[in-house]
């Protein structure tokens, strides 16, 4: 099993110094000599993907928190790691050639640790075609779709109603199209893969986005054999204090993650 940690927030800005992981705590889960992953990371549903992927592949990985409430993304030392200011990121110390490489967008990762280790990303090209289709509408439509619901729906300073009908629609559309597709496959690619890791945040927080899953008995069906899974249950497990304090409310925080423009 791999073993994340969490980091204090002295240790975090020490990692910060160094983020191609020096000064971080003792490793746990790696053989020795072997560096962990470290996982940038923030509870959120592209976060879990991350931490999904890890805990399935068994890879050691220490969770390096990006509270993204406070504007940890944009400092410098992450930014050069992850140049869109958004978590997930991963820096893999035995990279490629056994040097670290960095790598951010969720999918981008997801692909990357399938690659490393030969697992939930198939090679065989016709089964890696299918992946690739159901990863590529999560992180293009799914995600960003729901991202926009949860929005306006939780967080937009006024009601707008056009707004929130829209993008609850547009959700409820794509849970529709998952749902026909597993009445008759058992994952979204077939077998198990990085697609269903890529999605199942979402549907986690499918009450956020205005959806009711007993309308959706495949995907119903789907999300709880995929959450009682030992991993994502591990996953799900990793605890990030201070994101549960986080008032949206506060405009200190709506000021760091709302209205953002070019900097
Ligand atoms: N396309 C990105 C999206 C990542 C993303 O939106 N991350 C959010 C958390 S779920 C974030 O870091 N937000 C920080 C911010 O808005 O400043 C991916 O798939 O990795």
């Amino acid at each position: 099993m791999a073993r994340p940690r969490t980091e204090s927030k002295a240790k975090l800005a020490a990692a910060a110094k160094s983020p191609r992981g020096k000064g971080t705590a003792a490793k746990r889960g790696a053989a020795p000599g072997v560096k962990p992953i470290e996982l940038y990371y923030w509870p959120t549903p592209n976060g879990w993907k991350i931490s999904i992927m890890l805990e399935e592949c068994g890879l050691p990985y220490e969770v390096r928190p990006i509270d993204i409430s406070k504007g940890d993304q944009f400092t410098p030392q992450f930014l050069a790691i992850s140049p869109n200011n958004r978590i997930p990121a991963i820096v893999d110390p035995a990279g490629p050639g056994g040097r670290p490489i960095s790598v951010f967008e969720s999918g981008a990762i997801l692909q990357y640790l399938g690659r490393k280790t030969g697992k939930f990303y198939p090679r065989e090209e016709r089964a890696r075609v299918a992946v690739e289709e159901w990863l590529y509408w999560q992180v293009g439509g799914l995600g960003p779709m729901a991202g926009q619901a949860n929005h306006f729906r939780r967080y937009a300073p006024e009601h707008i109603t056009y707004a929130i009908a829209r993008y609850t629609d547009e959700v409820n559309r794509l849970f529709g199209v998952m749902n026909t597709r597993l009445a008759d496959h058992e994952f979204l690619a077939g077998r198990y893969s990085i697609a269903d890791m890529a999605s199942i945040g979402w549907v986690r927080l499918a009450d956020r986005m205005g959806q009711d899953l007993a309308l959706f008995p495949h995907l119903n069906r789907w999300f709880e054999v995929i959450r009682a899974r030992p991993a994502v249950q591990r996953a799900f497990a990793v605890r990030i204090p201070a994101a549960s304090k986080v008032d949206m409310k506060d405009p200190k925080v709506r000021a760091v993650l709302f209205g953002q423009r070019a900097r």
